[in-house]
């Protein structure tokens, strides 16, 4: 109820961490872009597959100079994987530790990025080559306040476009363009893409880097999909240069989990070169995150952060500050960024100290050590983050809550049918 809601909101504005001046504003005003890196995780990032980069584009973005690219910024999704992702870059709130908070909790009130600023003008949308039922998704962006959602009925599905869970990337953003041109700017867009998903099916004709020889099937086409991922979103940056969008767009791109999993650790030793020891494994989560924002200084970012963290720190940089909503993750632009992780099983990493499983490590040496000060700290701080959040969301309890200057959003206002539009 709402005693509830206020031990939410004084925990909220107690762990509220301050705008950076010097980015604070630097988008006002600006449309945004949000590329969903299906499955795309960091250590891609400049591998070399036999001489090769992987992902030669999303490399060169790393050294853009107004674009700040997080090289210690992991996913922190469960069981509802993309779904999960989706909900804490739209809410800056957890999922749940079980199932997908998509699917199970469609009708909860949420304080969502597309209704905080469709209240400031902004029209919403979402581009994805699937069926808009999967992961519940015509349900929940009516709570999320999405203006449109263009599923796969909105596209050319034919069989030689379509793999796996929908429309290959290439496809699907060429044919996005006159979707993208109808909105009414500012806008705030968000494109899912999809090849790069298990089993990483791709045919030879597309694939432009030979597969690694693991032989481990899935992760050795890992590189080819993912360069075919690469070659994708070049390809939607050279529209948005060309069309001028890149000079008033803030581009957001992100993986949202992990694509190879634990169970293939022997392959990924041999990747690697290295046994993977459980902190290694913890490291393997992490994902790239860039945010791009034209005139803005850019550069490479070390501080530690994660899916949570991405809604206050786009917010700051639109000029809108977030002290009065329900955020759990906080500004990584902020001098009083929070260092601590969590993950969703509880488990956290930080800068100095990591827990996995119930064991501790150092960071920097990678060691085991006992639990100290920091580490009961830390997993407190984590612990506590994942409970209010979980609690919020199990409850409901954005219902009773209201942050200055924000209308409740009304989700019957909101339909996904294609046919009667
Ligand atoms: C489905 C796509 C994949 O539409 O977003 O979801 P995932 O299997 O990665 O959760
Ligand atoms: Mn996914």
């Amino acid at each position: 109820d709402s005693n509830d809601v206020t031990e939410v909101s004084n925990f909220t504005k107690a762990t509220y961490a301050e705008p950076n001046k010097a980015y604070f504003g630097k988008a006002k005003g600006m449309n945004v872009i949000y590329v969903h890196l299906e499955s795309f995780q960091n250590f891609l990032i400049n591998y070399k597959l036999n001489g090769q980069e992987v992902t030669p584009f999303l490399n060169s973005l790393t050294r853009d100079q107004n674009t700040l690219y997080f090289d210690n910024f992991y996913h922190q999704t469960g069981q509802g994987k993309t779904s999960d992702a989706e909900f804490m870059l739209e809410n800056s709130m957890f999922g749940l530790p079980q199932g997908s908070v998509f699917s199970t909790k469609g009708q909860n009130t949420l304080q969502a990025a597309p209704a905080i600023l469709g209240q400031r003008g902004y029209t919403s949308a979402v581009f994805h080559g699937n069926y808009k039922t999967f992961w519940n998704r015509d349900e929940i962006y009516k709570s999320i306040g999405f203006d449109h959602f263009f599923d796969a009925s909105y596209y050319d599905m034919n069989s030689k476009d379509v793999v796996n869970y929908g429309l290959k990337d290439k496809p699907f953003f060429k044919e996005s363009i006159p979707m993208l041109e109808s909105l009414k700017q500012p806008f705030y867009t968000k494109f899912i893409t999809l090849s790069n998903h298990f089993p990483y099916p791709i045919e030879d004709s597309e694939a432009t880097i030979g597969p690694a020889t693991t032989g481990d099937g899935s992760v050795d086409r890992y590189f080819q999909t993912a360069r075919y991922l690469d070659e994708s979103v070049k390809g939607f940056f050279d529209y948005l240069k060309k069309s001028g969008l890149y000079d008033n767009s803030v581009i957001v791109l992100y993986g949202d989990h992990y694509g190879i999993s634990e169970n293939h650790n022997k392959a990924m030793s041999q990747i690697l070169g290295k046994e993977i020891t459980p902190l290694d494994n913890a490291n393997l989560q992490k994902v790239p995150l860039y945010i791009r924002v034209p005139g803005m200084n850019g550069g490479i970012q070390h501080q530690y952060g994660g899916e949570i963290d991405v809604l206050p720190t786009l917010l700051h940089l639109l000029g809108i500050d977030t002290e009065d909503y329900i955020q759990f993750g906080t500004d990584l632009m902020s001098k009083e960024h929070s260092p601590v992780v969590p993950f969703r099983n509880g488990d956290y990493v930080s800068p100095t100290t990591a827990s996995i499983n119930d064991k501790y490590y150092n960071m920097q040496t990678g060691e085991r050590i006992e639990a100290n000060d920091e580490t009961k700290r830390y997993s407190e701080i984590a612990q506590k983050r994942l409970n209010l959040s979980d609690k919020v969301v199990y409850g409901d309890l954005l219902r009773f809550y209201e942050p200055k200057g924000f209308k409740p959003v009304d989700r019957s206002k909101y339909n996904y049918n294609h046919d009667e539009d």
